[in-house]
């Protein structure tokens, strides 16, 4: 059986990113033996390589429940064990959202899962995750298939309870309760999930490169759950939304795609790929098959019609076919399945893509690095070549040349030390500036907003005084996204000016200082109130009972805010530490290299003996420097070399392939 493409896209990928690693690593090196780094550098140094070992890529699997999400899971990740790994089961409604990654920190294999009870307490599960004590914790014998397949048989589990306890629970709805529509009355027990979240650590290949797979629940569930809209499905790489064959396009669908998917679409970073499940259910062997291709496609086209997407992004699959046509060996299953073509796109868009969002991050920002140090390496060479040029011219001159020499670069001096000092009264102007922008973005000002917005709401869970304390938080935390658009804006202007003046009147190397700009957090605010808009008219979340739901959702919602502003907070801090620095590394530089001129004429005044010896001098510095830059090219070289290598074109990608359009 030919390898899978996602299999050699995820290697290649994890490849590179290794690569990467050993990249910045050698960079690391360099600086710590001519010890030109600062400890801002530094520590950035070290988040990029942890950043970049502790990368991960997140599927995410999303549909109305029983459409064969962890079918397709299975199919795509799992055959190899030969059986059906995660449980898919008919009839079995109600689960928890899942998690599988590897943990390499414990590097070992385990299922974590929450009690559903902790709905309850005012925290959301990202901060549960924190926190070991509240999960139970299965460990997995890896060795043992059996224990295995048993042991997440538990992430289906459900039980009985009262209605009241369901209700407190914020898992009990009427308007959604078949039983309920049935009889008119309310039944008296309710049957829940057992858990509300589950981590399983498990050593699978793909999973130790960095992938994670996120398998949610049906439409109840996800209502259910807000912080899965909210938080983690916009962190996922790639969304997978399933339709089944069987069932069309259903009105939970829509409902599902317009309150949990469809606002994803816009986003950057996203790729948003449905998959039209169960095409088997449309075979016939009476049948001739182009005729059932045919009325495949034409249910892939009316389901995109539907969806309202590019055609090119819907995929007609069978998981259950692919997954038996894996394990049996059986390549025209396989074939007809078509899981192949699904799986030749996520390797042909989903990775490359993720490549790039890396890029954006490690690859930009420690180039700038090393383009400011080449910036300084350039700027020595070029003063050790002025001075050793002007030595050389100094042989043989009589001492009235080196007095006057010396003279010159006094003033020289002088003026360059005046520059240095109104330098110091732009550094702390800058500070000045830099405190306002802090305090807007501050954790106090951020927490007095949300008290503010507990006032709004005061009692009244409903969806009126939901939509108020919603338009009261979102004004504000805008405002203060402004404010400080609005000072970051002075500071650049102020930190621009400076740079260009010791650019011009001391020809130090042009540099290109870092920018700061909120557009990223106010996208995100912006996206953030699009979604909680798109929840709260949700006819999910629409009724009174659901005032459990909205307080939740309430509450994931401040916590995604509160994190995004500490997020800009940290960002606008790092910023505002280093941003001088590649200046005031330059002037010092520019410093000693004056005063080392100016001694070298003193003592060749002096003795003029030590114009030669000084000129040796000069030229095996010079040497250096140019072996230093010949070194760090090599690595500027290298870090986009690395960068720019396209993954290898694959001979077995089919149709689709051409359509990198965003959705
Ligand atoms: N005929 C057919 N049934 C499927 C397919 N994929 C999943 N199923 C069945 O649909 C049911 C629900 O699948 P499951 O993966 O649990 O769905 P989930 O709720 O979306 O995770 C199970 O009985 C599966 O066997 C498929 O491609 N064809
Ligand atoms: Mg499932």
């Amino acid at each position: 059986m030919k390898q899978d493409q996602f299999d050699q896209s995820l290697h290649s990928y994890s490849a590179w990113r290794a690569e990467l690693i050993q990249t910045v690593e050698r960079y690391q090196a360099w600086l710590e033996t001519h010890d030109l780094a600062s400890p801002e550098q530094e520590f950035r140094i070290f988040e990029a390589i942890d950043a970049l070992r502790r990368d991960r890529l997140t599927l995410a699997f999303v549909a109305e429940f029983s459409r064969g999400k962890t079918e397709l899971i299975n199919a795509l990740f799992f055959s190899h064990y030969g059986q059906r790994l995660l449980p898919s089961e008919a009839g079995r409604t109600t689960m928890c959202p899942t998690e599988l990654f590897f943990d390499s920190v414990s590097e070992s294999a385990y299922i974590h899962l929450l009690p559903i009870e902790t709905r309850l307490q005012d925290k959301t599960i990202a901060e549960f995750k924190l926190e070991p004590i509240h999960w139970n914790q299965i460990a997995l014998d890896v060795n043992d298939t059996a224990q295995v397949a048993e042991a997440l048989h538990q992430v289906i589990r459900t039980r009985q309870v009262s209605l009241k306890q369901a209700r407190e629970l914020g898992l009990y709805d009427e308007s959604s309760d078949p039983y309920f529509r049935a009889h008119q009355s309310t039944p008296a027990q309710v049957e829940i999930p057992h858990w509300r979240h589950a981590l399983i650590s498990f050593p699978h290949p793909f999973l130790q490169q960095g992938l994670v797979i996120l398998d949610t629940p049906g439409l109840n569930a996800m209502g259910n759950e807000p912080e899965l809209t909210l938080n983690m499905l916009p962190c996922a790489q790639a969304v997978l939304f399933l339709l089944a064959a069987d069932t069309g396009v259903t009105r939970s669908d829509m409902e599902m795609w317009q309150h949990h998917v469809h606002a994803l679409r816009g986003q950057a970073g996203n790729n948003l790929i449905v998959a039209l499940n169960k095409i088997d259910t449309l075979w016939d062997e009476l049948k001739e098959p182009a005729r059932v291709n045919a009325s495949i496609e034409s249910q892939r086209l009316a389901s995109a019609e539907q969806l309202q997407v590019d055609s090119a992004r819907v995929f007609p699959i069978s998981a259950q076919k692919g997954l038996i046509a894996k394990i049996r060996a059986d390549e025209r299953l396989l074939e007809r399945s078509r899981l192949g073509e699904l799986e030749a796109f996520l390797a042909q868009t989903v990775l490359p893509h993720k490549r790039e969002i890396m890029r954006g991050n490690v690859v930009v920002q420690i180039g700038a690095m090393i383009d400011e140090n080449l910036a300084l390496l350039e700027a020595r060479k070029q003063a050790a070549g002025d001075h050793l040029a002007e030595l050389r011219s100094l042989r043989g001159k009589n001492a009235d040349v080196i007095v006057h020499l010396m003279s010159k670069s006094r003033e020289e001096q002088a003026a360059y030390l005046r520059n240095v000092e109104s330098f110091q009264n732009s550094r702390r102007l800058l500070q000045t500036q830099a405190r306002n922008m802090l305090e807007a973005l501050s954790l106090d000002s951020v927490d007095k907003l949300i008290n503010k917005t507990r006032a709004t709401m005061t009692h009244s869970w409903t969806t009126t005084g939901m939509k108020r304390a919603m338009e009261t938080f979102f004004d504000g935390a805008r405002d203060a996204m402004e404010q400080v658009s609005g000072h970051a804006e002075q500071t650049r202007m102020l930190i621009r000016a400076t740079y260009k003046k010791f650019h011009e009147e001391h020809g130090l190397p042009q540099l290109a200082p870092k920018q700061f700009s909120t557009a990223s957090y106010s996208t995100e605010l912006e996206r953030l109130y699009q979604e909680a808009d798109a929840f709260r008219r949700s006819p999910a979340t629409a009724m009174t009972e659901q005032s459990f739901v909205i307080k939740k959702f309430f509450i994931s919602l401040v916590s995604h805010t509160r994190s995004l502003f500490f997020k800009a907070n940290q960002d606008a801090n790092n910023w505002l530490k280093e941003v001088m620095n590649p200046l005031v590394r330059q002037i010092k530089e520019h410093k000693t290299t004056m005063e080392k001129r100016l001694d070298t004429l003193r003592r060749i005044s002096e003795s003029r003996d030590t114009l030669d010896s000084r000129i040796k001098e000069l030229e095996v510095g010079l040497r250096d420097t140019r072996q230093q830059l010949d070194t760090l090219r090599q690595l500027r070289h290298a870090l986009d070399c690395n960068v720019s290598a396209p993954p290898p074109p694959s001979s077995e990608s089919k149709a689709h392939s051409s359509s990198e359009v965003a959705v």
